[in-house]
């Protein structure tokens, strides 16, 4: 592990990345958007990486923004809203949604601003029944951002997602279950668990046709079905060619558990 904003370690071919800002909440910094983009180009290079699981230290997933660095930052005159946005959660968003690998998301405690949407980016997310998740960017005068505006009308429904960004409300864990926001709800002291263990599980299915799975769900919101039908038949053929399959069809005719290595 490094001593900084972001820790990583790969363990059972997971890569564990912890927001490491537990003082604020693991508020985003320059520097921890900066480390996270990079811990997650890591992830994407590394063969030895099958599954990412993101989580925060301490008691809270994260806050979004770093409010005192906003603040400070704006007051130097150097950077506009616009600009960081497109320099740091940008990039970590789009970075989520192209990894050709599964991300699952350990959320306790608040996850709020861009903390939340980071969360929503990511393919699992498992929250602890403690957990709540807050478009807080109206309490501050601000819109959705990183993505929040995308993601929550495609979740919850225009009604529900008009809702959260416009009341700035907390939802509970159980209500974000409800509505469709998250996949999972694990009692309080059980993340690690339920959470990091999704990301093991996940590490040991054929990686490729998970990546894969991924490509069609992005493709799907936009494509006709005549589109998508073929986009399937193009993406089957890839899958078809991996080892995991010749693997998978031969256990299955043996009768046994498959191995599957990831390619
Ligand atoms: O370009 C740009 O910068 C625009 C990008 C915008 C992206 C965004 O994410 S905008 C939204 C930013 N986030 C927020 O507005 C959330 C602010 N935080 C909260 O509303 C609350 O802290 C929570 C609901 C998340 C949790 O409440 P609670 O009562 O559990 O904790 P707390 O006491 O409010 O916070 C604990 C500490 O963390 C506290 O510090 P202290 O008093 O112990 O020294 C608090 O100031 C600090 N903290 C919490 N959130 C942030 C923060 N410090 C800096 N920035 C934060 N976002």
């Amino acid at each position: 592990m490094s001593a900084s904003s972001i820790l990583t370690q790969v363990e059972s071919g997971v890569a564990r990345i912890t927001l490491n800002r537990p003082d604020v909440l693991n508020s985003f910094d320059t520097p921890m958007a900066l480390e996270l983009q990079k811990s997650l180009a890591d992830a994407e290079r590394d063969e030895n990486v099958r599954a990412v699981y993101l989580t925060g230290a301490g008691r809270a997933f994260c806050a979004g923004q770093d409010l005192g660095e906003a603040v400070a930052r704006e007051g130097k005159g150097t950077l506009n809203f616009a600009e960081h946005l497109r320099r740091t959660y940008n990039p970590i968003i789009t970075a989520l949604r192209a990894l050709p690998k599964p991300v699952v998301c350990g959320v306790s405690g608040a996850a709020a601003g861009a903390g939340a949407n980071i969360a929503l980016a990511c393919d699992l997310v498992v929250a602890s029944s403690d957990a709540k998740f807050i478009q807080a960017f109206i309490n501050i005068g601000l819109v959705p951002d990183s993505g929040g505006s995308f993601f929550l009308p495609r979740l919850v429904g225009t009604a529900q997602a008009t809702a959260l960004m416009m009341l700035g409300l907390p939802m509970t864990a159980e209500q974000a279950l409800q509505a469709g926001l998250i996949y999972k709800v694990v009692p309080a002291g059980t993340l690690e668990e339920g959470g990091f263990g999704a990301a093991r599980q996940l590490a040991t299915q054929p990686t490729a046709a998970l990546g894969l799975i991924k490509k069609l769900l992005r493709a799907s919101l936009f494509n006709t079905l005549q589109q998508q039908l073929e986009l399937e038949a193009e993406i089957q053929q890839q899958a078809s060619l991996t080892a995991d399959f010749a693997e998978g069809v031969r256990a299955f005719l043996e009768k046994r558990k498959p191995s599957f290595t990831g390619s």
